[in-house]
């Protein structure tokens, strides 16, 4: 445990746990850079600040979620999809930030993935109370390569299923500065994180910020 600014204790052992064939968790592996990538954040959402989504069946999404990267992660009346422009701005998105960039690439490689360059990074923003309901990623054009998910500031439980929507989950508490890394046969399995509770963190106040990289292109 090494104590933070602000009076409290951190895990920052890494430790790499696997989760399944695909899927590793590092944990604390962002730790030690998470207040530089949320500083490189916070210029990203200057430019393409986070708004609620509409699902294609019209209902808000209670994430609030902004991207970064050549292509951004989409959603509207006419369906999900990676699009190079904020339809807010109708400006391209901003790049991914070089340390982020770096820590997702190194993240890669500890779990066997080598040469993966993202082109699109999905920032999801969850106050408590809000949740992501079950669901698969698969707007990416290319499924061979991973994803990589970055946790910072308040827990979250992230349930990991199967191959089918009604397979039994497994329950993972992701906590700040935990990497995941989810390829191969993990790719395409169903997931969904649960309504977060209550709390806060002294990098990001009542939030949780989750940043997935991906070959979207
Ligand atoms: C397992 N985000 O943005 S990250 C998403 O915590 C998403 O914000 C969650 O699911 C979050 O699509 C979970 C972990 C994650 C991301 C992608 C996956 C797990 C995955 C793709 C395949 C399997
Ligand atoms: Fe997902």
């Amino acid at each position: 445990m090494t104590p933070d600014l602000f009076g409290g204790l951190e895990d920052t052992t890494q430790r790499v746990e696997a989760l399944a064939a695909g899927a590793v968790v590092l944990r604390a592996f962002a730790a030690a850079d998470a207040h530089a990538l949320l500083g490189a954040l916070a210029t990203v959402t200057a430019r393409a600040p986070f708004r609620h989504m509409e699902t294609p069946g019209g209902f808000r999404m209670s994430v609030a979620m902004s991207n970064c990267g050549a292509l951004g992660w989409v959603s509207d009346r006419r369906g999900y999809r990676y699009a190079a422009r904020d339809p807010d701005s109708d400006e391209a998105w901003p790049s991914i930030p070089p340390c982020l960039l770096r820590l997702a690439g190194d993240a890669a490689v500890q779990a066997g993935f080598p040469g993966f360059v993202p082109d699109a990074c999905l920032i999801n923003r969850y106050a408590p109370g809000t949740r992501l309901s079950l669901h698969q990623d698969r707007n990416e054009r290319d499924f061979s390569a991973p994803i990589v998910s970055v946790s910072l500031g308040i827990p979250a439980v992230f349930l990991f299923g199967g191959l089918q929507r009604g397979d039994r989950s497994l329950r993972i508490p992701l906590f700040h500065g935990d990497v995941v890394v989810w390829g191969g046969p993990a790719r395409l399995r169903f997931h969904s994180v649960l309504p977060l509770k209550e709390a806060s963190h002294p990098l990001t106040g009542e939030y949780r910020v989750n940043l997935t990289l991906r070959k979207a292109g």
